[in-house]
């Protein structure tokens, strides 16, 4: 079984060919996902949506996504609200949310990190969600409150779209 490191260094080294416009049919091909749009993970995962709400594993604290941009979302960055609140429905005070991105099938997080900012109204502003390439992701909310109460839960879902060789963002 590979490392996490080599393969995230395979992952850039894909990113580094589409930059170069050359590859000469090395390692992007061997993928079977180049310019592909096909559903590479339909099924897996639980499913991604405004207004889905997930508890936590711990039973504390429940987690809402009441908005996106784009919704549903989509390659590339995206902007997620998402609501934590506690076992009355009340929303939870004090709580600070951590966001961490991970693609369980390739082995690796978003290169970019997942901004969050608490609103006036207690929820949080997530953004970028960076989804970079499609598959499966797995976005793991971790609430923890100043009384050092954690809970998390993780959305996962099945994200389509181009893979970003010879052509997208760079
Ligand atoms: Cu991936």
């Amino acid at each position: 079984m590979r490392s996490r490191q080599s393969l995230t260094a395979f992952i850039f080294a894909l990113g580094l060919a589409a930059c170069s416009g050359d590859d000469g049919g090395t390692q992007a091909s061997d993928t079977g996902l180049r310019g592909s749009t096909a559903n590479v993970c339909s099924g897996a995962g639980k499913g991604i949506a405004v207004g889905v709400t997930q508890q936590g594993e711990a039973g504390v604290f429940s987690f809402e996504l009441v908005a996106a941009n784009p919704a549903p979302p989509e390659q590339f960055d995206n902007a997620w609200t998402v609501a934590v609140t506690n076992g009355a429905g009340d929303p939870a005070p004090d709580v600070v949310l951590l966001v961490g991105t991970w693609m369980p099938d390739h082995g690796h997080s978003s290169p970019k990190a997942v901004n969050v900012t608490q609103t006036a109204d207690g929820s949080f502003e997530l953004d970028p969600v960076n989804l970079f390439m499609p598959g499966l992701w797995e976005i793991t909310m971790t609430a923890e409150a100043a009384d050092g109460t954690s809970d998390e839960t993780v959305f996962s879902f099945c994200l389509n779209g181009e893979f970003p060789i010879g052509g997208g963002e760079s």
